[in-house]
């Protein structure tokens, strides 16, 4: 594969941006090759400088569920850009996004729209803070909420490829605020609470982990964190920046049947801009500035191009509810093609999978926590993406991320990635 344009843009990178990205997963670091720069994309597929051409099931970590460059949310955001880019004011169309996501999501009555899902998760937490008056939070170990301060304790994510789970920068005196239990472990949990008596602001918690590879809760699990957290005055935040929209327009929450005091959404929410919501119950809500005295702005918070490619892909989704049903049927063969790769080359290898979501992990366990996804082969892993790249498929590079299926992917794409995964 020729990759002399991607090098050459990468040797400039390095000397204007740390480790020349813009995010630490997209220098290719676990995999041992130089990361691809992207011309552009279309649909299912996505092309590098120098002109090849992959199946992606990247996705721009997500948010692609439409496939990129989808031509109604183009003609909308086009036109919307000829109205103007930003007015830091409030316009008609973060009401008809906020009345989407509420329709969509009913436990969030009160949103607030903001541009990342960092920005959520710690606005998330501040509102929870504020309600509850009580400082400490739970988070589990491997999820990833994004990069913010409090959150950047035993993270997944790139987090875990780096080696940094616990970034330098972030004080102590943060951290300790932080209390972390295990995935799928009620009794980590229940001894924290026990610990920690009417001191925990909020649960956080991704209901389907996806920044640790996939890994599903266990029957009972969110259940169960809905009962704790009510039990002891905690609020419970789900996470769903990865599952919102991805696994129904309800998010997990609908998927499974458990409804949360708040929630934070991103990526497909924004439609592929910068957008991110948070939000929940009207009595926490209510609680945010200037209604209330817990303090969060964002001059572009609401940005009107954002909030038209949130719209319409929330709209073409919600005018295709099959399309769930697509994804997640694609999903299954995927899996199925990749156990029968393991069958077929005599290796260790699971995978799990959740609508449309999924990961391989090469490991003799199933993986049910964060031990389980440490117990993964990352160099058999950087083997299997090589492979997949060399053969036209693009794929996460990191052990540690999810596999996306759209519903761009055509059953070509589909037929020609079991093809590559079984030969
Ligand atoms: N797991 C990350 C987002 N949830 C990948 C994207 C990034 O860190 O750049």
């Amino acid at each position: 594969m020729n990759a002399s344009k991607s090098e050459e843009l990468y040797r400039i990178a390095q000397d204007l941006m740390p480790g020349g990205v813009n995010s630490p997963v997209r220098a290719f670091g676990s995999v041992g090759r130089n990361p691809l720069f992207i011309d552009h994309a279309i649909g299912s597929h996505i092309f590098d400088v120098d002109g090849n051409e992959f199946i992606d099931y990247v996705c721009s970590w997500g948010p692609g569920i439409l496939g990129h460059a989808h031509p109604k949310v183009i003609e909308e955001v086009v036109k919307a850009c000829y109205d103007g880019l930003t007015f830091g004011a409030p316009t008609g169309k973060e009401n008809e996004l906020a009345a989407l996501i509420r329709d969509c999501v009913p436990s969030m009555e009160l949103v607030r729209m903001v541009n990342s899902g960092t920005e959520a998760t710690m606005s998330a937490i501040r509102a929870a803070r504020g309600f509850t008056g009580r400082d400490k939070i739970i988070k589990f170990k491997g999820c990833y909420h994004g990069h913010s301060d409090g959150l950047l304790v035993q993270a997944g994510s790139a987090a875990l490829t780096q080696s940094v789970p616990d970034s330098s920068g972030v004080p102590a005196s943060f951290a300790s605020q932080t209390l972390v239990a295990l995935f799928n472990d009620k009794d980590s949990v229940r001894e924290l609470f026990e610990n920690n008596k009417d001191q925990i602001a909020a649960l956080i918690v991704e209901p389907v982990a996806a920044n640790m590879g996939v890994v599903p809760p266990e029957e009972g699990f969110l259940e169960f964190l809905r009962e704790i957290t009510e039990d002891n005055g905690t609020v419970l935040i789900f996470d769903e920046v990865i599952t919102g929209f991805r696994l129904g327009t309800g998010g997990a929450q609908a998927y499974y049947g458990i409804s949360p005091d708040m929630t934070t959404l991103g990526k497909i929410v924004g439609g592929g801009m910068p957008m991110a919501v948070y939000g929940g119950r009207r009595d926490i809500m209510k609680n945010v500035a200037p209604t209330g005295k817990v303090y969060q702005a964002g001059t572009l918070s609401g940005n009107p191009i954002a909030t038209t490619a949130g719209i319409s892909t929330i709209r073409l989704l919600m005018e295709d509810p099959d399309i769930y049903t697509r994804i997640e049927a694609n999903a299954v063969k995927l899996k199925e093609a990749f156990l029968a790769r393991a069958k077929k080359l005599g290796i260790n290898l699971h995978v799990n999978q959740v609508g449309s979501l999924l990961s391989a992990f090469f490991t003799d366990q199933e993986v049910k926590d964060y031990a389980g996804a440490l117990s993964s082969d990352t160099e058999a892993y950087a083997d299997y993406f090589n492979y997949m790249l060399e053969n036209g498929i693009y794929v996460a590079p990191s052990q540690f991320e999810a596999m996306f299926v759209s519903g761009a992917h055509s059953d070509e794409d589909i037929a020609r990635t079991i093809e590559v995964l079984l030969g």
